[in-house]
């Protein structure tokens, strides 16, 4: 599971005094400016007493996760000559795009290290956070920046299942309460997803994930997007897709048609009553004279690859005989 909360796992430090932890091992920290040697990295180096010391009253520093990293807040150490009080916007990035996730938050900063209270962000995993910060008249100076999670209890977690298939996994799960879309991430690797799909609001019972190699084992989380920001991560759930192994059931209302080419190869579907009775409509129509002399016929099952759809395009003239085999119920 992605959490700012791995230093059970050594991935991050705390700081003494400060609360929640460090950013995780591998965070890359930039800024909009800084001042001779005073890099970002030093807001980030769990050491109080290097800085990261913009070149402006006004400024930003960004921080990059390896992981998409879970918090509900932030607290900066941070240094102002003369004392000022700063105004700090924090903004998470997600999928991508940042976005705003606490109100601008005022933080009286003395001319030492000064350990500002805590500022509460939307809760949420997010891939970078971003902080911008107003000195008024002093330059913006950040000692440290620590993240943590505190609990809530207005997230519950989602509880998802993963159920596999023939090249696909079926993930089921509760809908969660105005949610506006979901995402799943996905990967072959336990923690590491590398793989995005997103599922409308509707899809949380019965969400496929096609495509997937069969015998290989993959891993699944998803979250749901509510009022624009992304939930926390439910539980990791992990399918491997076989094939063969759990064949469609053959219904009563499916058939087998063969078809016998004049050069005596056989074409093999499988169709639906329906598509089957279109076929026999436009057969017995051009043995008639009339219609196309073509016919397109839908693959399904035999349909590999990232193709939307895929037709055996079957010539009338072509054709010397057919043959139907209904599945029995
Ligand atoms: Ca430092």
């Amino acid at each position: 599971m992605p959490s700012a909360l791995a230093a059970e796992k050594g991935e991050t430090n705390v700081v003494e005094k400060m609360k929640g932890f460090t950013p995780p091992k591998g965070t890359i920290a930039s800024s909009g400016s800084q001042y001779t040697t005073y890099d970002p990295k030093y807001a980030i180096d769990g050491n109080l007493e290097t800085k990261w010391w913009s070149r402006g009253f006004t400024d930003y520093i960004q921080l990059n996760f390896p992981n998409p990293t879970e918090f509900n807040f932030v607290q900066i150490a941070g240094y102002a000559s003369p004392a000022s009080n700063t105004n700090y916007t924090l903004y998470g990035l997600q999928n991508g795009t940042w976005k705003v996730i606490s109100p601008k938050e005022t933080r009286y900063v003395r001319s030492e290290v000064t350990i500002t209270d805590p500022i509460e962000a939307a809760t949420g995993a997010y891939e970078g956070l971003k902080i911008e910060a107003n000195g008024g008249s002093s330059w913006v100076n950040i000692h440290e920046i620590t993240l943590g999670l505190t609990n809530t209890t207005d997230n519950s977690s989602i509880d998802m299942k993963a159920v596999p298939g023939d090249s696909q996994v079926t993930l089921k799960w509760d809908e969660v309460k105005g949610a506006e879309n979901y995402t799943v991430k996905y990967g072959t690797e336990s923690g590491k997803y590398t793989e995005t799909a997103t599922a409308t609001k509707d899809a949380y019972g019965d969400f496929i994930i096609p495509g997937l190699t069969n015998g290989t084992k993959y891993y699944f989380v998803v979250s749901a997007k509510v009022n624009g920001v992304d939930s926390k991560y439910s539980n990791e759930a992990s399918a491997t897709p076989q094939g063969g192994n759990q064949p469609e059931q053959p219904s009563g209302d499916r058939a087998i048609l063969v078809v016998t080419m004049d050069n005596g190869l056989d074409k093999e579907f499988d169709l639906s009553k329906k598509e089957l009775n279109a076929f026999i409509a436009w057969y017995d129509a051009k043995d008639a004279g009339r219609g196309a002399s073509f016919y397109a016929i839908d693959k399904h099952s035999n349909n590999k690859g990232p193709f939307s759809n895929r037709k055996d395009y079957v010539i009338f003239n072509k054709i010397l005989t057919f043959d139907v085999s209904e599945y029995s119920k």
